[in-house]
């Protein structure tokens, strides 16, 4: 599974809080439970940012400080209990460039490859940003997707972004579930 960028700044009380995001936290456990008892891998992406990267305001881009590489804001939530053993992808990690997707300038697809794996079950922060971005280059790539929708929380800049963000990912290809579906 994948999990997109649960971290402290995108939860309520962060600096780029989700309206609550943390109402994730519970949806996101009990799949990373499955995941823990099936002996599946466990991909956690990160945002890591510069402290002048070039998607906040100082430096002209859209967003607040947010995610600074080492600082507490850019932990993962401690309720999402991280296990150690899950791989941690960082990034958007270079001052000159944002992505939101976990695959750009990252080894999440070689590292995914080697372990021979063509599902993908997605969830996180934030529906309309980092985990439709995510979820586009899984399916250009060719892995199956299943988007968990209760794991997922938007932004939602404009009202309405994080509902398109799911019509979309569901068009391109991405099974949408609850964790309530997933197998006990
Ligand atoms: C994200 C805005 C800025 C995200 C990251 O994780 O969706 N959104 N940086
Ligand atoms: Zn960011």
């Amino acid at each position: 599974m994948v999990i997109v960028e649960i971290q402290r700044d995108f939860l309520p009380g962060g600096s780029l809080a989700v309206p609550g995001g943390d109402a994730v936290v519970p949806a996101m456990r009990r799949c990373m439970k499955l995941f823990e008892h099936g002996g599946l891998p466990i991909f956690a992406t990160r945002d890591w940012h510069p402290p002048d990267h070039c998607s906040f305001r100082a430096q002209g881009g859209p967003w607040p400080p947010h995610c600074v590489a080492g600082s507490r804001g850019a932990q993962f939530a401690g309720a999402l209990q991280m296990p150690a053993s899950a791989n941690v992808i960082s990034k958007a990690t270079t001052p000159g460039k944002d992505s939101y997707s976990g695959f750009e300038d990252t080894d999440l697809d070689a590292q995914l490859r080697a372990l021979r794996v063509r599902r993908l079950f997605v969830g996180g922060l934030a529906t309309d940003y980092c985990v439709l971005n995510t979820v586009r280059d899984a399916l250009r790539l060719g892995y199956a997707v299943v988007l968990l929708t209760d794991a997922c929380g938007a932004l939602d800049v404009n009202p309405g972004d994080g509902r398109r963000a799911l019509d979309e990912m569901q068009r391109l290809g991405a099974r949408l579930v609850e964790s309530a579906d997933l197998p006990e």
